[in-house]
């Protein structure tokens, strides 16, 4: 084994700018090492432990391909160095055997005030049990235990790690911890609260471009869990998919605290509960006891609820979606789509369709409190009362320049509940791409037929982006949905001819937005002046100019 020598002198200038401080702390090694570990004698150490143990800031430990089996958890000891495999996860492993001491079963834990420069690559950690958290008496994070500390985890694959009875079964982030874990999978854990990933007491966790799959919680959160004294979760770029618990089958967010969800699928996620006002609520998320949930480019499709709200429950707590697709999903009971119970639920460019309950509010069920919906599609939901809202024990609805399927007739409103019936509304066939089916491919033969995936861009003879050919196509019918949004909605990211007006529907606002048509030919030259995109520069134009023309900033919603 070489000598690893290493002495630090750490210069700390310091700035005040403002009422923050600055450290700048600089190694006196001369250059960053790496440092090998790996079985046999080509290698600086045998285990990624030791090699971490020789380590200074800015070195590397580099580990050879291969399982690595544990019994006690690997820890950075505070350090800022990478600890990376040389071949990426599908072949370097990390496992925990019986651990040597019950309450320090995760594979990994980081407990001595690690900061984000502390990096873990391309590993797939396995048969984690957990860490003992005494202020609980649970287990927390059956993979990688974050205790009051810190650390970037990147492209690692956790893989059936537990931590029962407690939180987090891949990771857990507990008092005051905020990791950031990128381009990672999150697959077949389990716990009690938060089978993929849990977050709790005053925490921040960062998931982005992770897949979240396949992992189940006994109590909530099958996919991820967040709770407690402000704790936050902010997940971009994920897929949330197949996971199951009580309720919050994919994502519970709770007790004060928020999640911050963008750009990401939920699909095909179970809340398997079934007792009334206790389990079976929320098939996709859930969100409980003032608490908030940030919803942004989401789709929330084929979701379930044992009880209620098949995509996303929300009580005494608010949920705010903007351009999501909730689509397909149903609930035992009540409320195919969402369930509001106290709220406040805020919807805008939404697209709700095809959602299916067995009892009242195929799309929503507001149960007291208020629900607001703006420049959405709500349509083909099925339930066999209020088709589309159930409105009961005191709720509010109210809905504007949206696409109600039957109008108000598609409303079950319990006496003592208001309907403010906003203006713009409109009840017509959004005439959306296609609705996903099975393709058969002309064969009884099961095995050829292939799923078409639902397209909800509206169709408009001036332009339909359409994802399978990444083109813009036209078809012979144009959506009422286009240009119908609130007036003084901005327009976004919407490509010209954007007809001078937001879009309904989820893609509304966006660049992927279907184009106005006013008729043969289609006008594809920009000129000055034309604010709606015909070509002419007219009264049209000059109304839509007059509309904002004081405007300092985009006025609020109706
Ligand atoms: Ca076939
Ligand atoms: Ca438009
Ligand atoms: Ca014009």
């Amino acid at each position: 084994m070489k000598p690893l020598i290493c002495f630090r002198i750490k210069i700390f200038l310091r700035t005040y700018l403002g009422i923050s401080l600055f450290f700048l702390a600089v190694t006196g090694s001369t250059k960053a090492r790496t440092i090998t570990a790996g079985p046999g004698v080509d290698y600086d150490f045998e285990t990624i432990q030791a090699g971490i143990d020789a380590a200074c800031d800015g070195d590397m430990v580099l580990a050879a391909p291969g399982e690595y089996v544990i019994t006690e958890p690997i820890t950075f000891r505070g350090k800022a160095i990478t600890v990376k495999s040389e071949a990426g996860p599908d072949e370097t492993t990390i496992k925990m055997a019986t651990p040597a001491d019950t309450n320090r079963g995760s594979v990994l834990i980081f407990e001595n005030d690690e900061t984000e420069a502390s990096v873990l690559e391309g590993f797939m950690i396995t048969d984690g049990k957990g860490s003992w958290v005494p202020s609980v008496s649970k287990y927390a994070g059956g993979g990688i235990y974050f205790n009051a500390s810190s650390g970037t985890v990147k492209n690692c694959i956790f893989i059936r790690n537990t931590a029962n009875p407690g939180g987090g079964g891949g990771v857990s982030a507990c008092f005051g911890s905020s990791p950031v874990l990128a381009d990672c999978t999150f697959m077949e854990n389990s716990a009690t609260y938060g089978g993929g990933a849990h977050c709790w007491d005053n925490s921040y966790l960062t998931l982005t471009n992770c897949t979240v799959r396949e992992n189940s919680a006994g109590e909530v959160g099958g996919g991820v869990y967040c709770c407690a004294n402000n704790s936050s979760v902010t997940i971009t770029d994920c897929t949330i998919t197949g996971n199951s618990a009580m309720s919050g089958g994919g994502l519970w967010s709770g007790i004060n605290s928020s999640a911050i969800v963008t750009n990401c699928i939920i699909r095909g996620n179970s809340a398997i509960g079934s007792t009334p006002q206790v389990s079976g609520y929320g098939g996709g998320a859930e969100c409980w006891n003032n608490s908030s949930m940030v919803m942004s480019d989401c789709t929330i499709k084929e979701n379930t609820a044992g009880r209620d709200a098949g995509a996303v429950f929300c009580e005494t707590s608010s949920v705010t979606m903007t351009n999501c697709i909730i689509v397909n999903n149903t609930a035992k009971h009540a409320g195919g789509g969402m369930e509001c119970v106290k709220g406040p639920l805020t919807l805008t460019n939404c697209t709700i369709a095809r959602n299916s309950a067995g009892e009242p509010g195929g799309a929503v069920l507001c149960w007291q409190g208020s629900t607001n919906i703006t420049n959405s599609i709500v349509w083909a939901n099925i339930a066999p009362q209020g088709r589309e809202f159930s409105v009961v024990y005191g709720g509010a609805l109210s809905l504007s320049y949206s696409n109600i399927a039957n109008g108000q007739a598609g409303i079950h409103l319990q006496s003592g509940c208001t309907l403010n019936w906003g203006e713009g509304n409109i009840d017509a066939d959004p005439l959306f791409a296609r609705y996903g089916y099975w393709d058969d491919k002309g064969t009884r033969e099961p095995l050829d037929d292939v799923c078409v995936e639902d397209d909800f861009h509206l169709k408009s003879q001036a332009g339909r982006w359409d994802p399978d050919s990444q083109t813009w196509l036209q078809d012979n019918v144009t959506s009422p949905c286009i240009d119908a949004g609130y007036p003084m909605s901005p327009i976004g990211w919407e490509l010209f001819p954007n007809g001078g007006f937001v879009n309904m529907g989820a893609y509304g606002g966006t660049p992927k937005a279907s184009k106005s048509y006013f008729g043969e030919p289609i006008c594809e030259t920009i000129v000055s002046g034309d604010i709606n995109g015909d070509c002419q520069v007219n009264r049209t134009d000059l109304e839509i100019m007059a509309l904002h023309w004081t405007d300092d900033e985009p006025l609020p919603l109706p």
